[in-house]
């Protein structure tokens, strides 16, 4: 699905910041692999996607860096096919930082995030903290950033725009309490809403990618239509019944009245099976 109805999400951060989880969260789902060992858990590009209040949401979980299993050569190609999965572009790089833990590791993903993508790709960026549950007691994220300079760094240059979640311990709370997920992640999808409308991030990856999609695409349906053209009208609605027949086939339950409507049906695509092929050929011959 695309258009302005579509939001693409791209996961970036250490290893064990809790990217997969935050994932899952944003989605409501479990799909993403969560793993609690120190080693890397997510080695390649992860995409799954969900319908959330009508808008739907394509999120791109990325290995992490400083993965502990994989080079640095082999990460870049990785976080390479990953950006393939998004294009035409990311609408928001979500960098995911631990609360409490800020290390010289920490500071470099900024510098290795304008290594991978450009300095346009932090107007597109927002920093997400998880393991909100460290921040002292009655204390915000926008209290814990402002006592680093490094971190104020990190934010201003993502545009001021910083989130917190508990992937673990924020479930349950009241709903409009600061420490619950559900009202956090409104918030970060309400700013990644805004950030839409200054478009998506893209480059010049991104952009062969697409065009190839588009062309690829575009073939598809010259096939088709190519194919259509040595089709009588009648062959191509008899075709056209016998994929309605094979979709009813597939459900599971079906009522008796499904069942005469897909006999009557199936009557009519093997008639023109039957038919089809005679015509076909004939209409094949048509063709200059
Ligand atoms: N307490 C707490 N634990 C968290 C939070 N987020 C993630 N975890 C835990 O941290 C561990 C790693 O989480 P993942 O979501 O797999 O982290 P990741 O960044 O995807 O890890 P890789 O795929 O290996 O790069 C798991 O045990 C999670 O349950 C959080 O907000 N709070
Ligand atoms: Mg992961």
């Amino acid at each position: 699905m695309e258009g302005s109805n579509e939001t693409r999400i791209v996961l970036l951060g250490k290893t064990g910041s809790g990217k997969s989880s935050l994932g899952n969260l944003i989605l409501g789902d479990q799909r993403l692999e969560v793993k609690s060992s120190p080693e890397s858990e997510t080695h390649g590009c992860q995409v799954t996607s969900a319908v959330i209040n009508g808008k739907y949401i394509k999120v791109i979980d990325t290995p992490g860096f400083f993965d502990t299993n994989m080079s640095e050569e082999k990460l870049k190609r990785e976080i390479l096919k990953c950006m393939a999965e998004c294009a035409p572009g990311p609408h928001a790089f979500l960098i995911v930082l631990e609360v409490g833990r800020y290390t010289d590791q920490e500071k470099e993903i900024i510098h290795k995030v304008l290594g991978y993508f450009s300095e346009e790709a932090l107007q597109h960026a927002v920093v997400v903290f998880t393991h909100g549950d460290q921040l002292e007691e009655g204390k915000t994220i926008e209290d814990f950033t402002s006592r680093s300079k490094s971190l104020r760094d990190v934010v201003k240059k993502c545009g001021g725009r910083c989130h917190v979640v508990d992937n673990k311990y924020w479930n349950n709370n009241n709903h409009g309490d600061y420490k619950n997920n559900q009202f956090q992640v409104e918030q970060l999808l309400n700013t990644i809403e805004r950030m839409k409308w200054q478009g998506y991030y893209s480059n010049e990856i991104l952009d062969r990618v697409e065009r190839e999609k588009r062309r690829t695409k575009g073939s598809i349906i010259d096939r088709l239509l190519s194919m259509f053209r040595t089709l009588t009208a009648s062959e191509i609605l008899q075709r056209f019944f016998g994929c309605v027949a094979g979709c009813f086939r597939r459900r599971r339950s079906s009522t008796s009245e499904d069942e005469h409507l897909l006999n009557d049906f199936e009557t009519f695509s093997l008639d023109g099976k039957q038919g089809a092929s005679s015509s076909f050929s004939q209409s094949r011959r048509r063709k200059p």
